[in-house]
Formats: structure tokens, sequence, C-alpha cells
């Protein structure tokens, strides 16, 4: 395989970037990780830092104790810069995306970047309403019965169809002489899509497997993604926590399609 294109963390400097966001599980933060690991940043995941007081740091800064003068956010991931902050994972990512050579230069293809990571964030919203399609705040098995009924719509027409646009995305892409989500590198897109990818199968492994062989070039993607050395090495690392059910992507069988026969 040839491998993407690089680019990658071309522009690499050493600022220290610090994220702030709920302690021990991946959430949208992991859309974050990947671009600062991929980047070669050096960041400290202050939630996960005793000294920093762990999920105290994250109330501190939604309730503005913490902002530094800075726009306050409404909830996490954020990510704090040079005494600034920023929030919402497409914004961050397109932040770091600019300053580490993850993202396009073309002021066009920027703006096909955002939507397509907007994009993203809708599915990783649906993903989220299947285990809780009620109330964020109140537990899943409060609300079990509406959640097979979300998850069922989710996998029979959301999913295809979510999958079915990124795969086209690609092979448009391709025709234009890209192996990316967009333009001719590798973005912060292609590192979302490879976590939303790998957040499905861990949550909806049956449902996904029947898609799969109408996706191979999003398939190709993940793999090749999985495959940069930074990732890879990231993925190897304590840093990558795993996936599990205080997250996003949650693996409730009965959420999933049966097994094939
Ligand atoms: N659209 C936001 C969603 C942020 C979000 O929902 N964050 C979750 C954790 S993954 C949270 O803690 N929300 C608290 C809240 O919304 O009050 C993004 O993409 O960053």
């Amino acid at each position: 395989m040839r491998g993407l294109p690089p680019g990658a963390g071309a522009n690499h400097v050493a600022p220290t970037y610090e994220l702030i966001y709920w302690p021990g599980l991946q959430g949208r933060g992991e859309y974050v990780r990947l671009v600062l690991e991929q980047a070669g940043a050096a960041y400290r995941d202050i939630a996960r830092l005793d000294e920093y007081g762990g999920v105290d740091a994250v109330f501190a800064v939604i309730r503005g104790e913490d902002v530094a003068g800075g726009l306050r956010p409404l909830a996490p991931p954020i990510l704090r810069h040079e005494g600034r902050m920023f929030a919402q994972v497409a914004n961050i990512c397109w932040y770091l995306g600019r300053r580490h050579g993850l993202a396009p230069e073309d002021e066009l293809l920027q703006a096909e970047a955002n939507q397509l990571q907007l994009t993203i964030a809708d599915l990783v919203a649906e993903a989220h309403n299947t285990h809780h399609p009620i109330a964020p705040a109140r537990r899943y098995e409060e609300q079990r019965e509406h959640a097979r009924v979300y998850a069922e719509q989710f996998r029979r027409a959301r999913l295809p169809k979510f999958l079915a646009y990124f795969e086209g995305v690609l092979e448009d892409n391709s025709a234009r002489g890209g192996r990316t989500m967009v333009g001719d590198q590798l973005s912060y897109v292609d590192l979302s899509m490879f976590q939303t990818l790998e957040g499905l199968a861990y949550a909806f492994p049956n449902a996904l497997a029947r898609v799969e062989p109408t996706i191979p070039r999003l398939l190709a993607l993940r793999q090749e993604v999985a495959g940069l050395p930074r990732i890879a090495s990231y993925l190897a690392s304590p840093r990558r926590l795993p996936f599990g059910e205080d997250g996003i992507f949650r693996r409730y069988p009965e959420l999933d399609d049966p097994p094939a026969a």
C-alpha cells in the first residue's frame, strides 16, 4: 500500500497545548487527541493529571472560573493554547489542523473540510443518541426501550446513509486524484473519519459488517490511518484508552443487529 500523502505534522513546532476533557474515557476528546498525536505536538491532558484536579479542572472551566479572560466554553472538549480557549471538536480540529499541516491550505477546501467534519459530528451525535435518545443526563437503563427504537432506525437508515455519503466523498475525491477525504493530503477529517469508524465497529459490529461490502474506500482509509507511524504508536500507548460504556460509542448488544447467520 502506498501510504497516505505526507505533510502531516510538517509544520511541527513544540507548543504546549492543554486538552480539557472528562478523564477516564475517549469521548469526543479523542478526536482532538488524534490530531495532536499525528501533529507530534506536545500536550497535557489536564483532567487525567492529578495535579490539575481531575474532573474538577473540567468543571472549573465550564463554570467560567478558569477562562483567563477568554471566551467561555459550554462543554468539553476544550483546547487551551496561549492563554485562550477553544471548544467544539470541529473548531479545535480546524485550529490544530491549520497550525500543523493537517488541514488544506486552500480556503475553499477548508470550507469543505469543515463541512465534512460537521457532518461527522452529526453522525457522532446520532450514535450517542442510540443509547441516550431521551435525556443525556439520565442513565441508559432509564431509556432502554426508546434506545431500542432509536438504534433500530439508526442501523437501518441513518448509519448506511452517512457511510454511503462519506464513501461517495472519497470516490469523488479520488476522481480528482485525491486519496483522502478532502484535497490531496492527509487532514484532520481523515483522522476523525478513522475514529468514527473505530467507534462504530466497537458499538455496532454486526450492523457495520452488513454495510462494509459497500464502503471499501472508507475501510481502506481506516486501515491506512491506523498504520500511520504516529497514530500506530499512539494506539499502542497507554494514552489510548479503550472504548467503553461511559463514552459515545457503547457496546450494548441489544442495540446492534443480531449476528449474521
Ligand atoms: N458539539 C460539541 C458537543 C460537546 C459535548 O456534547 N460534550 C459532551 C462530552 S462529549 C459534554 O460533556 N457535554 C456537556 C453538556 O453539553 O452540557 C462538540 O462537538 O464539541
